[in-house]
């Protein structure tokens, strides 16, 4: 049977889903200026991820992933979250108490996964917290999963230690590295990479600054996503999931909407085009920071 494009439909499912999964992906973030990857203009079409989006490449050449990364980190520090960030912000605030049948409903907020590292939908939420208790907001943000990582996050590869921070240039050398210079990439030397600044621990002794070289807390090809777990715990239970804006080619995440039918869930998407994910039961074509207010509104 052909998906429905109806909003009345999708917003009584919606109300009716105890439990509601959102999995986004870089078409989320397209009307906030962040290049997609298979799309026009795709970011895979111009790279080769087996040269900078690997472990490997990382090890091999250092120095080219970092400014491959700087640049995009740039983009993402300097783009603002859309209205479907918003909407979906909205919705993970929302109270599911109010649903039509309260007898049935849970409180917990959707859970929320992203495949996208640009802090955008972090940002959408931290833009609601006025409306709600630090807990709540808490709350919310641990049912938001980054799984491939963040930008704005780095591990050391040598002490493990992790670090958020919106800073940027992570390093002097980095600096003007931009899209454009990285036509023609720079032979940076190690030392002048982003370095640890965290405490080195030899057992219980702690050693000033590790030194070591970070690295992006981005999940590369090959290396596991985040929060699998949980996410694979709540897709038996998901009534309803939402997948806005993602090409459905990448594993694991393009087999998430197989596993919520299966169950005899709902899953709806929200893409330019139909995507390779066409057993859904809504299918809204067109840019997501349009049809997502309307269908969340
Ligand atoms: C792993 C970070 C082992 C780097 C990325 C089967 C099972 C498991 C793994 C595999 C498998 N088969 C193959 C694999 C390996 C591989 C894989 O899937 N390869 C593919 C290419 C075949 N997977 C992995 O390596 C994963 N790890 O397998 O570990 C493991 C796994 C589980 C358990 C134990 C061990 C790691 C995958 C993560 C790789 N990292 N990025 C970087 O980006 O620099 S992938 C990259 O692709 C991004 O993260 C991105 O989010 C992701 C998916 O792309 P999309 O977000 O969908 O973007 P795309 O451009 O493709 O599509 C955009 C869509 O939006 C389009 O449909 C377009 O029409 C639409 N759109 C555009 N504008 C709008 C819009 N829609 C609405 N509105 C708009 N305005
Ligand atoms: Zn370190």
């Amino acid at each position: 049977m052909a998906p429905s494009s109806d909003y009345k439909e999708f917003t009584d499912s919606l109300a009716l889903a105890k439990r509601v999964v959102v999995l986004a992906g870089a078409g989320l973030s397209a009307g906030s200026g962040i290049p997609t990857y298979r799309g026009v203009g795709g970011l895979w079409k111009k790279q080769d991820p087996k040269k900078l989006a690997t472990l490997d490449a990382f090890k091999r050449d250092p120095s080219l992933v970092w400014q491959f990364y700087h640049y995009r980190r740039e983009l993402c520090l300097r783009a603002q979250p859309n209205a479907a960030h918003r909407a979906l912000a909205e919705l993970s605030i929302r109270d599911t108490r109010n649903r039509i049948m309260p007898s049935l409903t849970s409180t917990e907020p959707p859970l929320f996964i992203t495949q996208n590292f640009d802090s955008l939908s972090p940002r959408a939420l931290n833009d609601l917290a006025d409306q709600l208790t630090s807990d709540e907001m808490k709350t919310v943000q641990n049912r938001l999963i980054e799984m491939h990582g963040s930008a704005f996050r780095t591990v050391c590869t040598q002490c493990k230690h992790v670090n958020f921070t919106y800073d940027s240039p992570l390093s002097p050398a980095l600096a003007d590295t931009s899209e454009v210079s990285f036509e023609t990439p720079r032979d940076i030397p190690i030392d002048q990479l982003p370095r640890c600044g965290g405490p080195e621990w030899k057992g219980s002794n702690r050693y000033a600054k590790c030194g070591g070289l970070l690295r992006p807390a981005v999940v590369w090809f090959g290396e596991v996503p985040e929060g699998l777990g949980e996410i694979s715990k709540e897709l038996n239970w998901t009534d309803l999931l939402i997948v806005v804006g993602t090409s459905s080619l990448v594993y694991p995440a393009a087999g998430f909407s197989k596993t919520v039918r299966e169950r005899g869930g709902k899953v709806a998407v929200f893409n330019l085009e139909p995507s390779a994910d066409d057993t859904c039961d809504f299918m809204f074509l067109g840019p997501c920071e349009e049809t997502l207010p309307k269908a969340l509104g």
